[in-house]
């Protein structure tokens, strides 16, 4: 997808020399065998679920947080035997497509980027239930989460990382908890405290970590960021979340204004590593 977005994908097909001896290139495009014979890599994530219009049937759901790129951040698979594309050769390229949310913009290219063409799905010009309630609807849904960041930024080792967020709810927010770890020790967590300047700012504070082996590979420079969606309980925010690497030992922290978020996989966080 050229943007952030959600779709349903099934059925894609590559028919080599669709007029004379037409030959499907693509394995397992009607995702019947779960994502098999797929690599769906980067920024882009892929579930097969039920067909929800056509029971029985399976759809690859497509999520992406951000575009798509040259070599990476997209779906893609190999063809039967390893053939490759022939210049010159017809092809005929197809699937069937549900738009969901977010980017309309479908981009689909044979190896090395030809026969590339972007495809607007379609999408119903009223959607949402304007004036009326949804069926996501909860009479009291966690809080937003914004602002997300810590300080310093590259930390010094045996530096303590303030890390800060503003949550917003109109039913208040009781509480918020900073949870953090380092490299995969236990978790640890602490409980934020309101910023004195800034409403609806938290902070909390991970003790300094020593540094890494002087045979570690990484660089202190930022190399890699991404913005994800998490889907907390009650409810579903969207917050996003940063991570990068250092040349400290990797620390984990995320924040939850519930009691949700601990040694296993955090849910209804919004998570960092530093
Ligand atoms: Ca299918
Ligand atoms: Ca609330």
């Amino acid at each position: 997808m050229l943007d952030a977005g959600e779709m349903l994908l099934d059925d894609i097909s590559v028919i080599e020399t669709p007029g004379t001896t037409p030959t499907n290139l693509l394995q397992n495009g009607t995702f019947e065998t779960g994502t098999n014979k797929w690599r769906i890599i980067g920024n882009h994530h892929g579930e097969v679920i039920d067909d929800p219009d056509q029971p029985g049937n399976k759809v690859l759901h497509l999520v992406a947080t951000g575009g798509t790129e040259h070599m990476s951040n997209h779906g893609e698979t190999t063809f039967v035997g390893n053939r490759d594309v022939v210049n010159g050769r017809e092809y005929l390229i197809s699937f069937r497509a549900k738009w969901l949310s977010g980017s309309r913009q479908f981009h689909t290219r044979l190896y090395f980027n030809r026969l590339a063409r972007t495809t607007l799905l379609e999408a119903p010009k009223l959607y949402g239930t304007p004036g009326t309630r949804n069926s996501t609807f909860a009479t009291n849904i966690g809080p937003t989460f914004a602002d997300f960041g810590h300080d310093p930024a590259v930390p010094a080792p045996f530096s303590p990382v303030t890390v800060s967020i503003r949550a917003a709810d109109p039913d208040g927010v009781a509480g918020m908890t900073l949870w953090w770890r380092l490299d995969t020790n236990a978790w640890n967590n602490v409980s934020m405290t309101p910023d004195a300047g800034t409403p609806q700012r938290f902070n909390g504070t991970v003790p300094g970590a020593p540094p890494a082996p002087s045979s570690s590979s990484m660089s202190r420079q930022p190399m890699h960021a991404e913005r994800r969606p998490c889907s907390p309980q009650p409810g579903r925010i969207h917050a996003p979340s940063t991570r990068w690497m250092t040349a400290w030992p990797p620390r984990t922290a995320c924040t939850t204004s519930g009691s949700s978020c601990g040694p296993t996989m955090p849910t209804g966080c919004t998570t960092t590593l530093m």
